[in-house]
């Protein structure tokens, strides 16, 4: 009678400690997710289906050569005109330190335009910031500026 009480709060002990254990690792785990996606991911989740097409007119981008940045901005295959803010930020690779930002016109039809001339040949990243349908979507693409 005795033993078997013994062991029953062995067990209910072992329980719980896995419980707390493992509450533990997950608000852990959760944070540490926060912190590496920043508030970002889960902005993107409200924004749902809020699509990014990222190019550039001309598509070969020139040295010296004014280049227009265009956002192409969708839900659900409908352009979106109400985005509330739309902005590039561009530098050259591997050099964050130089970062412009630029903003944006409405051009209507869901799409959102900058203009650029670049000084330098070189590959560039292109990132756009999408502020729309209350929500942020934001991502980045290589672009190469050639002779
Ligand atoms: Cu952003």
């Amino acid at each position: 009678m005795v033993r078997s009480e013994w062991r029953r709060w062995g067990v209910l002990c072992l329980i719980v400690t896995g419980i707390v254990f493992l509450a533990a690792c997950g608000s852990a785990q959760d944070t540490e997710h926060q912190e590496h996606s920043g508030d970002h991911k889960s902005m993107e989740q409200q924004t749902e289906n809020v699509k990014v097409d990222l190019m550039t007119n001309p598509t070969t981008i020139q040295v010296e050569k004014t280049v227009e940045i265009h956002a192409m901005i969708s839900q659900k295959g409908k352009p979106v005109n109400d985005a509330d803010k739309v902005r590039f930020e561009i530098w050259p690779k591997g050099d964050d330190d130089k970062k412009e930002s630029l903003k944006t016109k409405r051009m209507g039809d869901g799409m959102y335009v900058a203009e650029k001339t670049f000084k330098q040949t070189g590959e560039y990243e292109v990132m756009y910031h999408v502020t729309a349908r209350g929500g942020h979507v934001m991502d980045s693409q290589t672009i190469t500026v050639r002779p």
